[in-house]
């Protein structure tokens, strides 16, 4: 915004996912995971659409690498495939080297183009097998085990060159849209519509809980292993919204609390805190899964280096809903007066409104005091898959988007927030899960039918404020 700059270590670049960037299912030894599964069956992404072939970028790895370098960024956010390293999943079966050997390449580039890797172990591709044979996130005694080799396998095959570390991208996301409304994989919901299996009441906390588990875990692998050898730091990305009361009413102030809580709370205070909100507490009662005194202790003694946030918009919030996912409210972007918090993306569920990241930023950072890491933010223009590749490269609102919501990182760092990176989402359009390609987020435009890649202004502008911003 103003003339301050970043320092010197901010790091700045863009995120990506395995399974909706690579493609190439079953190249060098790769097994199914949850999401080939849920993408190849009828009905459960846009089109039919799946991951068979995404961005290519199994195949691209190399042109994806140039493409950032080109960007002038300073690190890449991206995910490994579980299903490629250890394509059965167990801790039990094969390891995988070819599935080593590939993202070794794919490190070494990035080292060699001056690129710091921030490496994500897990973004929602569980292999399938672990689904089929125990229920995969359900089954706590497997699940916590099996994740915790597989952590242990790649800090051991890859930590003498990755140093920045995330275990889950979103487990809200993992326990909510997997086991809630089940509109991603494996799929299971109340809703018998949608499927015959699952159980909304309780198989998102089960789910969620498990999933704190197997982090604390995997960074006590780290610390009892790993740490003092290779030196890197080890967090986790939650997802969070700013919410804002509707209005000033009591009862609507106290339901932005709430749902805060039941949203962020649920994985934040756990892993931060050691325990879980009073108002997640009080909403499920014998629902909510218990830390036994050793995992609590386990908690109190792993917890994150860091704070990994992913964010993309804020919602007013109003007393009054039946969705235990939000902690029961009404969020809307309406304000009182009728008027929009900001500009409509593509999905129902954003609009630009970048004070929230502001504001958002300082509560993350009062209340659970751990540096943030903006791990991904980004935005989808309406309508942008029906425009001309002429066209779609001058993405006015997304450029609208990154000015202010950079500008806010900017703001947060001035008013005394430790936020330390900013990774927009996405350096490509690609498989947008459940919405297949209709959605794109991506600041390079890819057009499926030659897997070209044509630079937005989106990237340009980043490019730009980075250069200007960071303290060289
Ligand atoms: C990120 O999640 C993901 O990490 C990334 O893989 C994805 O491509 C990117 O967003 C863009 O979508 O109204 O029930 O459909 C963002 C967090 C939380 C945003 C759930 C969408 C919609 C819930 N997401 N939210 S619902």
């Amino acid at each position: 915004m103003t003339d301050f700059k970043l320092p010197q270590s901010f790091h700045w670049g863009f995120a990506t996912a395995s399974y909706q960037i690579e493609g190439s299912p079953t190249a060098d030894g790769r097994l199914p995971s949850i999401w080939d599964t849920f993408s190849h069956t009828p009905g459960k992404t846009a089109d039919g659409l799946t991951g068979d072939h995404a961005t290519e970028s199994y195949k691209l790895w190399k042109e994806d690498v140039a493409l950032l370098k080109s960007y002038g960024v300073t690190a890449y956010r991206f995910s490994f495939s579980w299903s490629r390293i250890i394509p059965e999943g167990t801790r039990h079966s094969q390891v995988n080297q070819a599935g080593i050997d590939f993202y070794r390449r794919f490190i070494q580039e990035l080292l060699d183009s001056g690129i710091t890797p921030f490496a994500t172990l897990y973004h929602w591709d569980l292999p399938e097998k672990l689904e089929t044979t125990y229920g995969g996130w359900l089954n706590k005694e497997e699940i916590v085990k099996d994740f915790t080799f597989y952590a242990e396998t790649c800090f051991q095959a890859f930590g003498d060159l990755v140093k920045d570390w995330i275990t889950f991208n979103e487990p809200w996301c993992i326990s909510w849209l997997g086991y809630g409304n089940g509109i991603h994989a494996p799929g299971r919901t109340s809703d018998r519509k949608r499927s015959s299996v699952g159980d909304s009441s309780t198989e998102p906390w089960i789910v969620g809980h498990n999933v704190i588990l197997a982090h604390a875990y995997a960074v006590a692998a780290y610390n009892g292993r790993f740490r003092e050898s290779q030196g890197g730091q080890i967090g986790i990305t939650l997802n969070a919204s700013w919410l804002m009361p509707y209005d000033h009413t009591p009862a609507n102030v106290d339901a932005t609390k709430r749902a805060m809580d039941v949203t962020l709370g649920w994985f934040a205070d756990p892993i931060y805190r050691a325990e879980y909100p009073q108002a997640l507490k009080a909403m499920l009662g014998s629902r909510l899964p218990e830390f036994t005194e050793q995992e609590i202790q386990l908690l109190k003694h792993t917890s994150s280096d860091f704070f990994g946030l992913n964010t993309y918009t804020s919602h007013l919030v109003l007393e009054g809903g039946t969705d235990e996912s939000n902690g029961k409210v009404k969020y809307t972007f309406t304000r009182p007066g009728g008027s929009q918090l900001g500009t409509q993306a593509h999905v129902p569920w954003l609009q630009a409104y970048a004070p929230g990241l502001r504001e958002l930023l300082k509560y993350v950072w009062k209340t659970y005091g751990k540096p943030v890491y903006v791990t991904e933010n980004g935005f989808a223009i309406k309508g942008e898959k029906d425009t001309t590749i002429e066209e779609v490269v001058h993405d006015v609102d997304r450029v609208d988007y990154y000015k202010g919501y950079a500008g806010a990182v900017l703001d947060a760092y001035a008013e005394g927030v430790n936020v330390r990176s900013y990774f927009a989402w996405s350096l490509l359009d690609n498989f947008e899960w459940a919405d297949g390609y209709e959605t794109r987020f991506g600041t390079t435009y890819v057009d499926y039918s030659t897997q070209k890649r044509y630079p937005k202004d989106s990237s340009k502008f980043l490019t730009q404020f980075f250069e200007e911003h960071i303290t060289k």
